[in-house]
């Protein structure tokens, strides 16, 4: 595995799946692989599980780990080429990647989308230029359009709780409300895992959401919440904006909050979130503090996914015992 930035870096996912439940039992069995190899982890934006979970991750496989809150600690970086540098930025995205280059051995970058400009975010311009210019095997610690390591935890989290083997999962990723405009990278990519995965997958939200075809499709989509509810074994719960009408929030309906009550449809769903959650307007308190939640299950799974996929690229990158 060269770059890890979407499923599509993936070869065999149940075979991934399988390494991270691997890694989960038995974390320190590989210390040796990552001996003398740097894992860099350059944050534009914030992050909590992100941050710790990779880096918990790396020392389990017994890397050396940088963190860096490049939006708040580095110079204030210039992702477009040819201009002229008298404004604010101060440094060129060319050179600061190619340094980090020099430096790590495996780069973990975290880049949300401006929201503005819809092309720009979707051609993942910072993130291929990263890429470029450091010459470094890469992985996204989410984009502007996916969020591979999220939805990677979160398909462990379904394998381990789903015990039934007569039949496939129903999963049922719902819109929910939210004051601000979130990216749509989250649900972009717990849609392109879904639909990678052996699981009925059912996506609903209200008019003006539905997201980019290229990720949804194959998935069944409704703006019926309660319709698409019915029998659910799995709720993942997210809100997010616009993508045709790009980045704007055009409802906060809170009929879409899930409650213990609404769970009554369902075949008692576990309930799914990536976290950071807003209790109360994104989904209730009496779910999140029931028996129904998983989310601190996925936020654990996060570390074994970042270990799962930490493991493929030193295997693939590095010959071991080479430490040059
Ligand atoms: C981010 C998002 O929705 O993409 C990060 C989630 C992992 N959430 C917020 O900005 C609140
Ligand atoms: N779920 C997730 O990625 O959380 P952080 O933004 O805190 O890293």
């Amino acid at each position: 595995m060269k770059q890890f930035t979407s499923v599509k870096d993936v070869l065999d996912l149940p075979a991934l799946v399988t390494e991270a439940l691997v890694q989960k039992r038995n974390p320190f069995a590989n210390k040796a692989l990552g001996r003398n190899k740097t894992l860099g982890l350059i944050f534009m934006n914030p992050s909590l599980r992100t941050r710790l979970s990779t880096q918990k991750a790396a020392t389990n496989l017994g890397m050396e780990v940088i963190v860096m809150n490049i939006d708040k600690e580095g110079w204030a970086l210039e992702t477009q080429d040819g201009v002229i540098m008298n404004g604010t930025t101060v440094e060129h995205i060319r050179e600061a990647a190619g340094v980090m280059g020099k430096y790590f051995d495996i780069l973990g970058l975290r880049s949300f989308p401006s929201l503005k400009n819809r092309d720009e975010d979707y051609s993942e311009d910072i993130l291929q230029k990263f890429i470029h210019y450091s010459g470094l095997p890469l992985v996204s610690l989410e984009s502007g359009t996916l969020h591979p390591l999220q939805s990677l935890a979160d398909l462990i989290t379904i394998t381990e709780q789903f015990t039934f083997t007569n039949r496939k999962p129903k999963v049922v990723l719902t819109w929910a409300p939210h004051v601000k405009a979130l990216p749509q990278a989250v649900p972009n990519s717990f849609a392109e895992w879904m639909n990678q995965a052996d699981v009925d997958f059912v996506i609903t939200h209200p008019e003006g959401y539905e997201l980019y075809e290229a990720f949804t499709a194959g998935a069944a989509i409704t703006y019926n919440q309660e319709e698409a509810l019915q029998d659910a074994d799995f709720i993942y719960v997210k809100n997010w904006s616009s993508y045709h009408q790009y980045g704007q929030v055009l409802t906060t309906d809170e009929n879409w909050l899930l409650t213990q009550n609404r769970l009554g449809i369902t075949n008692n769903a576990k309930v799914m979130h990536c976290l950071p959650v807003r209790r109360g307007l994104e989904l209730s308190h009496d779910i999140l503090d029931g028996p129904n939640s998983l989310v601190l299950e996925q936020a654990n799974n996060r570390v074994y996914a970042a270990q799962a996929v930490l493991k493929r690229m030193l295997e693939t990158n590095f010959i071991p015992g080479d430490d040059q």
